[in-house]
């Protein structure tokens, strides 16, 4: 507590005099408004579209406008948040922008649902989530805020369409979509539920149309590469992901020439990463929708059905790895390139189409799935690797899973290549087929190029124009934004587009003649792709980026975001900057140097289960849980009718197991900074965060705590001199120590480690230290000044409402503070404890000074009461480890 009992001036300078108007209880209701009033009305946290001295541009996700808020965006934006208060603190000018990724199905389903145009939708949706974000107090420019669904921001976007198609880099193919034929519409994958369409229910088909894409596959070594300069800034989990993703392989294409000439002429080309097997290829196997399965179909109906069943199958890998092998033999053969023995081939729906030739060499012996399918249809299984140790079984058909997949262990049954390793068989292989122009080396992608079509309305419209005579043409750059209309309400029965000939009518930039406008929109992918670029200079005109605002601000030093965007979000953006590099419209090779990904929000779950297994859920908000005397929940009652409820654990906030709580009663009911405490001090940033309510309350017990001592210590009017470091009581000194180990760790668990629940932890600790420390003289007051407004100002990126408050009082601008530096002389010590220990065992701790010598400390030692009963002989050995402790064995 701040002593009472001393005499303090009625100091005569008013500068640093409390304005006797605070308020003596904390009310976060009554501070934040203003606060966050004054911030708006200074532009406080404003910056130039250029920038000189140290800046930092710190992005946290933009956010999809659904409606509200919830705890994810919370969390996120309350990391990105604290960290850009801390820079600025540092003396950094620092870029914090907001906007919204506004396109997309949501808006369309719920324009189907209510009537509603998606703008309007959205548009309401960004207005109420503005409000709510602000009453967060982040520290967001709020002058650069924009929506992707305007045409100021898709312009820009077309335009890049429109450079890139011309370079080739975007291309047009026919691709397979979901079709629904009663609403005549397509449907994206979640819209397809158990194979039927969401709205009409009806069974889903496939259908081929023509699509947009980007080759993002001619990026794909340097996307791989370029990973090895985000090693220190990304998680390693991240920098996996995207490798994984990306999927190098290095392996060899193989032509197997065909054994029927008369039915086709051409080899057929397979991809494999085992060259070194080739000995013990038994069958050929194609994808279903293969040149050679179509031409083998062509007078064949039960290969034709084969192949549809195939095609109605699901395309995604994971499934098909998991799926029954199934198969038909085409009835046509190739010859084995070095044997020259006829192998069939067959239709296998393991095999994709999109990877490698979509055509597999099957060797059952050392490999998985051949090895399924060739025991399945009876194929020849031939061992060519011998992969055994001295305690290994021999090869034996029935543990095939020793054998599978080894690249140790020699060739054998392989004629002049028996006996060698994978690298020997693997080159001398390659370079016999190589002699024979039946093979070559060949880096293989997992990573497809991406199909940006989609056939519906609220996205961007895609700028070209389709011409009967001219083909497939760019809208020419004058007549961009290609607008889309905003007042059109989808009725879930295709894309409204199409039926508005006042959209899509035009002539064609080429010949003059009647042409058709795309319809088909721009996967919302690419407005997220660019959009950290753009905050550089968002009202700029004269194109994508002002230069010189990128210039200054990229690329985004710190990017914060869910780790459900490890893979496609980072890559697609990883992939738009080095477009636009190429493009000459920024600079470097990567868009964000450091990535922090976010946990989970955790909150506990409670159910109800009826007699036929079906569960409702119950939120926590409506539950009463009964605790034990640990804290740990016992039992629940739903408050509603008094009975229990099952506790179903913690589980991620979600609809479905209706354990969200909404932000905003949290603020309402204990303000932002309370919320924002809470958040940061519940769990690092990158593990999943439990809701509690308990935990709520303890942070906003901090925040009152704070407030008290600050109110306490303004009551008294202590005048505001200097600490005199030189006439420092025990108790200053080791209350301004604390203070500087503070200030010091803090700094190093935010800017290090992102350890920002420590960081609190050590200001919790320093509240403590100031709380017991007692001012008894006019060189105390000053001590423990420092140390509260250091306090405040260690604090400001937590909580910044209440700092900028109390720090008020004490005539300090926040928002002009910089963070107190560390005073070296603060930390060091006078004085330190020893610990005495009699034949290792700890018998008595010393105050000493910490300059004492050796003899003085062990003669100290000896002499402590505590020791002496315990040294009943002389002294066999004396130990001393400087500073920490004395052993005497006797
Ligand atoms: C012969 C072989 C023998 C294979 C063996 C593996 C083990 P990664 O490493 O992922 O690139 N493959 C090639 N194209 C395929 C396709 N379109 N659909 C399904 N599988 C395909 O995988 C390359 C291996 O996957 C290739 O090497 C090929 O099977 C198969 F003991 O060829 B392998
Ligand atoms: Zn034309």
């Amino acid at each position: 507590m701040l002593c009472d009992t001393l005499s303090f001036d009625y100091c005569s300078d008013t500068t640093f005099m409390t304005t006797n108007h605070i308020d003596p209880e904390y009310q976060a209701s009554a501070i934040e408004p203003n606060v966050q009033m004054d911030w708006e009305q200074r532009k406080v946290f404003k910056v130039a579209d250029t920038v000189t001295g140290p800046h930092r541009y710190i992005l946290s996700m933009f956010p999809y406008p659904s409606g509200r808020l919830h705890m994810g965006h919370v969390r996120n934006y309350t990391i990105g948040d604290v960290i850009s208060r801390f820079h600025r603190l540092k003396g950094e000018t620092v870029l914090q922008p907001m906007g919204w990724d506004a396109f997309g199905l949501p808006a369309e389903n719920a324009a189907i649902a209510h009537q509603v145009a998606p703008a309007k939708w959205t548009f309401e949706n960004i207005a109420y989530m503005r409000d709510q974000l602000k009453r967060l107090g982040l520290s967001v420019d709020w002058d650069r805020e924009f929506a992707t669904c305007t045409p100021e921001y898709y312009h820009w976007e077309q335009w890049l369409f429109v450079q890139l198609y011309k370079k080739g880099l975007i291309y047009r193919k026919l691709s397979t979509v979901n079709w629904d034929p009663v609403d005549q519409t397509v449907l994206a994958n979640e819209q397809v539920e158990n194979g039927r369409g969401w709205r009409s229910g009806a069974l889903v088909e496939k259908r081929d149309i023509p699509m947009y894409y980007f080759r993002i596959t001619d990026y794909a070594q340097e996307l791989l590469d370029d990973l090895d300069q985000l090693q220190a800034g990304w998680p390693q989990q991240v920098l996996t992901m995207q490798r994984n993703w990306i999927g190098r392989s290095q392996g060899m294409e193989i032509q197997f020439p065909s054994a029927q000439p008369d039915v086709y002429a051409d080899k057929l080309t397979v991809y494999t990463t085992r060259g070194d097997t080739l000995m013990g290829a038994s069958y050929v196997a194609v994808a279903a929708e293969h040149p050679l399965a179509l031409k083998a179909a062509e007078n064949n109906p039960e290969l034709q059905a084969f192949i549809e069943e195939c095609r109605m199958g699901s395309v995604a890998e994971a499934d098909l790895a998991v799926a029954e092998k199934k198969g038909m033999a085409t009835g046509l053969f190739v010859k084995h390139p070095l044997t020259g023995a006829e192998l069939p081939v067959w239709i296998a729906n393991y095999v994709l189409m999109s990877y490698g030739s979509g055509a597999v060499m099957a060797v059952p012996a050392h490999d998985e799935r051949d090895f399924e399918f060739a025991n399945k249809y009876n194929l020849p299984i031939q061992q060519v690797i011998d992969a055994k140790t001295a305690d290994d079984a021999e090869f034996n058909s029935t543990e095939w899973q020793e054998w599978y997949g080894s690249k140790q262990g020699k060739l054998v049954n392989s004629a002049e290549f028996d006996g060698l390793d994978f690298d020997a068989a693997y080159a001398a292989i390659l370079a016999k087929l190589e002699a024979q122009s039946l093979g070559n080396s060949k880096v293989q992608f997992r990573l497809r190029d991406w199909g940006v079509s989609r056939q519906r309305y609220w996205g961007c419209p895609i700028p070209m124009i389709n011409c009967d005579s001219c083909g497939q043409v760019p809208v020419p750059e004058e007549q961009l934004p290609v607008i889309l209309p905003t007042d059109v309400v989808p009725d879930g029965s295709g894309n409204p587009l199409n039926k508005m000939p006042e959209f899509y009518q035009t002539t064609c930039p080429c010949c003059g003649g009647d042409a058709r406008r795309e319809t088909d929109t721009l996967d919302t992918f690419v407005e997220s792709s660019w959009y950290y670029a753009r905050f550089a200079s968002p009202d700029f005109t004269g194109g994508l980026v002002k230069p010189e605002s990128v210039q200054s601000w990229l690329p985004v030093n710190q990017y914060i975001g869910g780790v459900e965007h490890a893979i496609l979000h980072l890559l697609y953006a990883r992939f738009f900057h080095k477009l636009m590099r190429d493009e000459g419209v920024v600079e470097g090779n990567e868009p964000f140097t450091n990535l922090l990904t976010q946990g989970m929000v955790l909150a506990d779950t409670f159910y109800r289960e009826e007699a036929s297994g079906k569960k409702t859920w119950f939120n926590p908000a409506d539950v009463e849980l009964e605790r034990d005397e640990k804290g740990r929940s016992i039992s629940a009652r739903l408050m509603t009718d008094g009975e229990p409820v099952v506790i179903g654990g913690q589980e991620k906030m979600s609809k479905s197991k209706n354990n969200g709580i909404d932000p905003q009663s949290i603020v309402e009911q204990y303000g932002a900074d309370t919320a924002r405490v809470f958040m940061m001090f519940a769990a690092p940033p990158d593990q999943s965060l439990e809701w509690s309510d308990a935990g709520v309350e303890g942070a906003h017990r901090f925040l009152k705590r704070v407030w008290r001592l600050v109110t306490g210590y303004l009551e008294h009017g202590y005048k505001a001199t200097e600490v005199d470091r030189n006439s420092l009581s025990t108790a200053a000194q080791d209350l301004r120590r604390k203070t500087h180990e503070t200030i010091q760790k803090v700094g190093d668990d935010i800017e290090r480690r992102y350890a920002f629940n420590t960081a609190i932890a050590a200001q919790m600790e320093l509240l403590n230290s100031i709380n017991k420390f007692e001012v008894q003289s006019e060189n105390d007051q000053a001590v423990a000044r420092e140390a509260i407004v250091s306090l405040l100002t260690m604090l400001a990126p937590f909580a910044p409402h209440l700092s900028q408050v109390l720090l008020a009082e004490f005539s300090l601008d926040l928002t002009q503070m910089l963070l107190p530096a560390v005073d070296e002389t603060a930390l060091t010590r006078n004085t330190q404890t020893i610990v005495v220990q009699v034949n290792g065992k700890l018998r008595a701790k010393l105050d000493v000074a910490v300059d004492i010598s050796k003899e003085d400390l062990l003669n100290l030692a000896k002499t402590l009461p505590e020791v002496q009963q315990f040294l009943t002989g002389p002294t066999k050995k004396e130990i001393v480890v400087p500073n920490k402790l004395v052993n005497l064995v006797v």
